[in-house]
């Protein structure tokens, strides 16, 4: 697919497949499992919507602004995307989603979080 022409396959897409809502994130394992200090974990997030991967960009924000894109793959379940985490300090840190929803749609999110060392 042409990534340099999103509008015109999100029209595609449109009239191909009806009217459906943009990928929205309706669960993520941040909120259920804290992420490990020093060690990499995976997070796993449902969406509202089949999303396409190929075109999404996942990136990790970490302090100062930094941003490295982090692997995405498709999770077991329709919908699930397991994002892979780098060993990380403690700190506070934020996942940037750029998601292409099945329509063609774009949609970003921020998804903030914060790595503790356990008490
Ligand atoms: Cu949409």
């Amino acid at each position: 697919m042409r990534y340099l022409q999103p509008a015109l396959l999100a029209l595609a897409l449109t009239f191909s497949t009806g009217v459906f809502a943009h990928a929205v994130v309706t669960h993520n394992s941040l909120k259920l499992k804290p992420v490990p200090v020093n060690q990499a974990s995976q997070v796993e997030l449902t969406f509202n919507s089949k999303v396409e991967l190929d075109l999404s960009e996942v990136f990790l924000v970490s302090a100062g602004d930094k941003m490295q894109v982090i692997p995405a793959t498709p999770g077991a379940k329709a919908g699930t995307v397991l994002l892979d985490l780098p060993a990380l300090e403690p700190g506070e840190y934020a996942i940037k989603l750029k998601i292409f929803a099945a329509d063609g749609h774009l949609s970003e999110d921020l998804l903030r979080f914060f790595v503790k060392q356990p008490k």
